[in-house]
């Protein structure tokens, strides 16, 4: 007989005042039974808006290890997901990763859905991870256990739903897993406030005394194999004040804060960025705001769009009060918004859906829906969307169809639809509208496009497209061993938001798994730089830097602060030199100085996604700014490609 400790944080707590349940499990032949795991049959998730469990596994298969989305079931069990009353929202049940060569696999729908059911049987042992492709951070993992050998089954070699396969005792299957457990329970992110983490530590809670089998049928321990390749109570580093002050204000999303007056999770704040102080926090209880996700303002600053990534609703209030203003249904799954620069109309991408929606200016009224993808085709689905200078052009990555969508914005008709990676997330573009380039979450790679004349850059010459990788197949950086593990730190896995300097002369993108910030020379189209992130980085954007230049703020959902990055401190065009100058805590707690219409209850400065420096300095828009604005910004700001 042995019996299993499993500790499952019950909520989000810091490290100090940690509260844990201990749940022990009593098995044989050393996996998870005694009654609530091994069913046969089916396997039931259903997906929330809550934060951890997306997909919470309810009932007979479940097993509380420290997460609440993994369930253990013998060989021919359904995995059934269930859209309901739990989510506002849509979803994709889309397996991620799962044995090479598995019956049913890889497993998706044309579309996401709500208020239904979707399942597929699972027959050969091994691991299986299912994602959302609306929302990638929603996870869920079955191991289907053939009762026959010792230890769970994690299976030969698993493959990601792209095609890379890697044996299950690899680097790169470990680091899966490792995410799995950080992504799901909340206890687990991490915390950089020395107020509240004073020894400035992190750990990952796994399971103890959990067997599992993998490659060539070694039998190991899951925690002690985890943290023997990725340490346990590692050191993390605190908060700093930059030297230099910026310009304005940021604006985070915390979509994974939350407070007393509301049920669903997600807060907007701003941090001065003339002494690097959290001033306002807007949670909007009055409508239960939804998970927070993007933001933009209008033309004169005064007021913020915000999108609410779980539900369907637009919403826009006064920047400087909180107040707010519109609460607009739109579609499912608004993720990202940006301004027209010739008519300040809003563009909403309707991620749970097939199109872009054009709002009059200030967000009061739809006034036109922009169509992703061609009549007949399957709903693109199109999260991070960019914009040219003079508002003519716009860009979608379509993590629906694996493509990416140029629009003619005045026409509103599809000029090219070009072929991306897997899971094409966000994107941005160059100031004069010459190229532009989309970060695809699955593959780790970015897609530079041209538009118009070949303007990506290879060493033959200039070419259309060019996909330059982030992680595997680089020399020097992004040159990953996904077996053996060297080369991790200098790459970027999972890749989000990706903005292109305001003077054009470098690609910053936020990349998730590797919590790693990676940058691209758009001069020669390469990879040149890559600094340590947060856990989940995941938001990036510029601002200005007083005096001159720019700082890129970096946001990461699984942790509580904002990096503040210095892309290129002489100011010279070469982000070789950039460096990481600050690191601000999101977490205000129970400061009176926070202009605030709610109180923090749970997962305080965590969840940073969307990121807004006001006053907003891409061309095109900076330009346009009143002269309160410009009257902060060097000649070089005010025009950034002379
Ligand atoms: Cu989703």
């Amino acid at each position: 007989m042995i019996r299993f400790n499993v500790f499952r944080n019950i909520r989000w707590a810091t490290a100090a005042s940690l509260a844990i349940v201990t749940i022990a499990l009593v098995g044989t032949n050393q996996r998870w039974v005694g009654g609530v795991a091994h069913a046969a049959g089916v396997v039931n998730f259903i997906a929330t808006d809550d934060v951890g469990p997306w997909f919470q596994c309810v009932g007979a298969g479940c097993v509380p290890a420290g997460t609440e989305s993994l369930a253990v079931v013998q060989p021919g069990t359904d995995v059934r997901i269930t859209v309901g009353n739990e989510s506002n929202t849509v979803h994709t049940f889309t397996s991620l990763l799962f044995p090479k060569g598995a019956q049913q696999m890889p497993f998706d729908q044309p579309s996401a859905f709500r208020n239904g059911s979707r399942s597929v049987t699972l027959t050969d042992p091994g691991l299986y991870v299912f994602v959302c492709k609306v929302h990638p951070f929603m996870l869920a993992a079955t191991i289907v256990d053939d009762p026959a050998t010792a230890g769970l089954d994690l299976g030969e070699n698993v493959s990601l739903v792209n095609g890379v396969t890697v044996p299950t005792s690899s680097d790169l299957a470990t680091r899966l897993l490792r995410a799995f457990w950080l992504i799901t329970s909340p206890g687990n992110y991490q915390d950089h406030n020395p107020a509240t983490n004073p020894a400035l530590t992190w750990n990952i809670n796994y399971p103890a005394g959990v067997p599992v089998r993998i490659t060539g049928g070694a039998v190991v321990d899951l925690k002690a194999t985890l943290e023997a390749r990725y340490g346990a109570n590692v050191p993390i580093p605190g908060p700093f004040n930059p030297a230099q002050t910026g310009v304005g204000e940021v604006w985070v999303d915390l979509q994974y804060e939350k407070t007393s007056h509301k049920s669903k999770p997600g807060t907007a704040i701003a941090v001065d960025a003339t002494n690097w102080k959290v001033t306002k926090r807007v949670a909007l209880p009055e409508i239960n705001m939804n998970n927070p996700h993007n933001m933009w303002t209008d033309r004169d600053q005064k007021v913020i769009y915000q999108t609410q990534w779980f539900d369907t609703k637009f919403t826009v209030f006064d920047r400087t009060t909180g107040k707010l203003l519109e609460n607009i249904d739109v579609g499912e799954s608004p993720a990202h918004v940006m301004t027209r620069v010739d008519t300040d109309q809003v563009h909403v991408s309707i991620n749970g859906e097939d199109n872009i929606v054009e709002l009059s200016p200030g967000g009061k009224h739809i006034e036109r829906r922009l169509a992703t993808q061609y009549v007949g085709d399957n709903p693109a689905q199109p999260h991070a969307h960019w914009m040219s200078h003079d508002g003519h052009v716009m860009v979608t990555p379509n993590s629906n169809t694996n493509d990416s969508t140029r629009l003619d914005i005045p026409s509103g008709d599809i000029v090219e639809k070009t072929p991306t990676g897997f899971l094409p997330i966000a994107s941005g573009m160059m100031p004069d509208a010459s190229k532009y380039y989309v970060s695809n979450y699955v593959d780790s790679t970015i897609t530079c496009i041209s538009i118009g004349a070949p303007a990506c850059q290879s060493a033959g010459g200039a070419v259309a497209t060019k996909t330059i990788p982030v992680l595997l197949g680089g020399s020097g950086l992004a040159n990953y061993d996904p077996i053996g593990g060297s080369g991790f730190s200098t790459s970027g896995a999972l890749p989000i938001q990706t903005p292109v300097s305001p003077n054009g002369k470098y690609v910053v993108t936020a990349n998730t798994l590797s919590a790693t910030i990676t940058i691209i020379d758009t001069a020669t189209d390469t990879l040149v730089k890559v600094l340590p992130c947060s856990a989940g980085c995941h938001g990036v954007n510029f601002g200005a830097k007083k005096g001159g230049g720019y700082f890129a703020y970096v946001s990461s959902k699984f942790a509580n602060d904002l990096i503040v990055l210095d892309p290129d401190p002489n100011d010279n065009g070469d982000p070789s030199d950039a460096q990481i100058v600050g690191r601000i805590i999101l977490a205000t707690g129970d400061n009176n100085d926070v202009q605030s219409d709610d109180q923090v209850t749970a997962h305080a400065g965590m969840g940073g996604q969307g990121v807004l420096p006001i006053p907003v300095v891409y061309n095109g828009w900076v330009q346009k700014l009143p002269n309160q604005w410009k009257k902060l910004l060097t000649s070089k700001q005010k025009n950034p490609i002379p």
